[in-house]
This record gives C-alpha cells, sequence and structure tokens, in this order.
C-alpha cells in the first residue's frame, strides 16, 4: 500500500466491491455509493494522482481520457437529456477521496449556482 492509496485504490484492485460500470487500460468508471442524483457515476483514472492540482503537463492525455470516457459512460447512461461534471479539488472544493475522480451526476435537472 502506497501513500497515495485510498478506497478507490482498493476498488481499482478489486479488494473491495463496487458497482462498476466502465474499465479500460487507463480508467475505471463505477456508482457512487451515496448518489446525488438518479446518476451519479465516479470516472477514475487508474494511477493514483491525488487532486487535480497535482496533475502534471504529461498527464494530459489521461485527463483527456477521463472527459472522452466521461462522455461515453454518460451516453451509455442513458443522459441524452445533458448532465453534469464536477471534480472536486481538496478541502474547499469538498475533496473527500484523494484520488482524482469526476462525478457524472444527471437524470434530474441541475441547478446553478451548486452549493
Ligand atoms: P468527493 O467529495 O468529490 O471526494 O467525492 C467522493 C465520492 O466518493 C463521494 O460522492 C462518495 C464516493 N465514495 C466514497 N467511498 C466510496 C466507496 O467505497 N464506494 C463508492 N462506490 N463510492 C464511494
Amino acid at each position: 500500500m502506497t501513500t497515495q492509496d485510498t478506497i478507490f485504490g482498493k476498488i481499482i484492485r478489486r479488494e473491495i466491491p463496487a458497482n462498476i460500470v466502465y474499465e479500460d487500460e487507463f480508467a475505471l468508471a463505477f456508482k457512487d455509493v451515496n448518489p446525488q442524483a438518479p446518476v451519479h457515476i465516479l470516472v477514475i483514472p487508474k494511477k493514483p494522482i491525488p487532486k487535480l492540482a497535482e496533475a502534471e503537463s504529461q498527464d494530459g492525455e489521461i485527463l483527456g481520457h477521463l472527459l472522452l470516457t466521461a462522455k461515453k459512460v454518460a451516453q451509455e447512461a442513458g443522459l441524452a437529456n445533458g448532465y453534469r461534471l464536477v471534480i472536486n479539488n481538496g478541502d474547499d472544493g469538498g475533496q473527500t477521496v484523494y484520488h482524482l475522480h469526476l462525478h457524472i451526476l444527471g437524470g434530474r435537472q441541475m441547478k446553478w449556482p451548486p452549493g
């Protein structure tokens, strides 16, 4: 276990269960355990980048891949009417798990501004 290991690392390694909806060489997507919308899926890189603020220029390809994965997963989840992508970064951003992740939220009308 590295110092960067989190609950999401355990999900990647199948050490704890998750409802996985998509996987490829670089990314994993699974349902959020505490859904805030009818559809709430997390997309994570397999590389344990703790938060967006710690991503480096060499992570550009992975970051782009996460967005394209989110698009594909949202499409497969039937969110043709729209959806919201959220990245919480750091304490003020409300981040609780320090393994970078994108939230896909959909299946209801989103409000603005977010809380
Ligand atoms: P954030 O606040 O952006 O760090 O979001 C972390 C999300 O991760 C939060 O919405 C709940 C979710 N989560 C935390 N632990 C687990 C878990 O063990 N399994 C799953 N599926 N989701 C989790």
